[in-house]
């Protein structure tokens, strides 16, 4: 007898797995950054990493897994083979060519396309009830793209969206009123890239309207320039990129919340990329945008309506046509 079997009286077979699988397509910076923040949170107990660089995959599984005794005991997997992902809840893709210093995330769209279109089918095939988190820059495009590839529901294809911009912007604005972030309510909606949207009419605080005590909040003529913050958003990413790299850390986190509200079914409300055909006057575009979402165990279980201004509204129209018209160059 061995001493595993000296050891263990078995009683009953163990099941297969703890039914939280969450896979994670791309061991870069944020694919990293998503499987490290989900696992030191406790999210998950089961992650599956696959990527196309064996070595990486495997030296990036083998440091997590020399960490479990400090995480949770959670499952810690990495393949190339897409059979290793069977059975996950969500799979985040964040596989792909990432910007470099001056490149737009529209420079990546037909690059980061012909990646998807290794990486979606196999996904859906081994997970068939999976939800798709589509991370991987222009975000909204490739929400597009693998919701075209995978044949899945609208409410199962999911890009990570604003729920990023949308930090950094309720960060800026609370480090302006020196609160906390959590506690200023403000949106950002439409693409996650350079024309996305700020709700300046929506931005309160204990439910008082910035735009009711300083009516010239986030436009041109505002004295106090709040306008800015928005500017400082949209060149967040870029402003990282200079001084790193690649933004990781920040993502990683936004996924992680994005998770956790799937997974525990917590009907929670961010922004994220989502089909927004005919949900706002003039939104006429068969496109993927960022509005804000309630999510749970099913994926977007409700869009919210939000009472945009006539200006919010022509801007998140702009923001629809020119992902229209990126879309419509796109070599499937
Ligand atoms: P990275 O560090 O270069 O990692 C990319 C990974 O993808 C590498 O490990 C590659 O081996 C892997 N990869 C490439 N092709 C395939 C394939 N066919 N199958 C599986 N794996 C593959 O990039 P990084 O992690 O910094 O960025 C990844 C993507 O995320 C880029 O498109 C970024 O632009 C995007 N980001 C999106 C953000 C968002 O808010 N949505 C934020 C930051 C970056």
């Amino acid at each position: 007898m061995t001493t595993k079997e000296l050891l263990l009286s078995p009683v009953a077979e163990p099941a297969k797995d703890a039914g939280d699988r969450i896979t994670v397509v791309g061991v870069g910076a944020v694919g990293m950054a998503c499987a490290f923040s989900i696992l030191s949170q406790g999210y998950s107990s089961d992650i599956v990493l696959i990527d196309v660089v064996e070595e990486k995959l495997k030296g990036e599984m083998m440091d997590l897994q020399h960490g479990s005794l400090f995480l949770r005991n959670p499952r810690i997997n990495a393949s190339t083979d897409y059979a290793a992902s069977a059975g996950s809840k969500i799979c985040i893709v964040t596989a792909g060519a990432r910007q470099q210093e001056g490149e737009t995330r529209l420079d990546l769209v037909q690059r980061n396309t012909d990646i998807m279109k290794h990486i979606i089918p196999p996904l859906v095939k081994h997970s068939p009830d999976t939800i798709l988190l589509i991370v991987s820059n222009p975000c909204d495009i490739l929400c597009y793209v693998a919701w075209k590839l995978s044949g899945l529901p609208q409410n199962r294809v999911i890009g990570s969206g604003t729920n990023l911009d949308t930090s950094r912007f309720r960060f800026l604005i609370a480090s302006r009123l020196g609160i906390a972030p959590t506690s200023v309510h403000a949106w950002i909606i439409g693409e996650h890239g350079d024309s996305s949207v700020p709700v300046w009419s929506g931005v309160n605080v204990a439910g008082v309207r910035l735009r009711d005590i300083n009516p010239d909040i986030g436009t041109d003529h505002d004295k106090e320039n709040w306008k800015e913050l928005h500017e400082k958003v949209v060149s967040a990413a870029y402003e990282v990129i200079k001084c790193k790299g690649y933004t990781n850390w920040a993502i990683g986190l936004s996924v992680s919340a994005l998770v956790y509200t799937m997974l525990k079914n917590i009907n929670g409300v961010h922004a994220v990329s989502t089909y927004v055909r005919g949900l706002h006057e003039g939104l006429d575009y068969e496109v993927f945008l960022s509005v804000p979402c309630s999510l749970g165990k099913n994926g977007i279980t409700n869009v919210m309506k939000q009472n945009l201004t006539p200006s919010e509204r022509c801007s998140l129209k702009f923001s629809a046509s020119a992902m229209a018209q990126v879309q419509q160059g796109i070599k499937f």
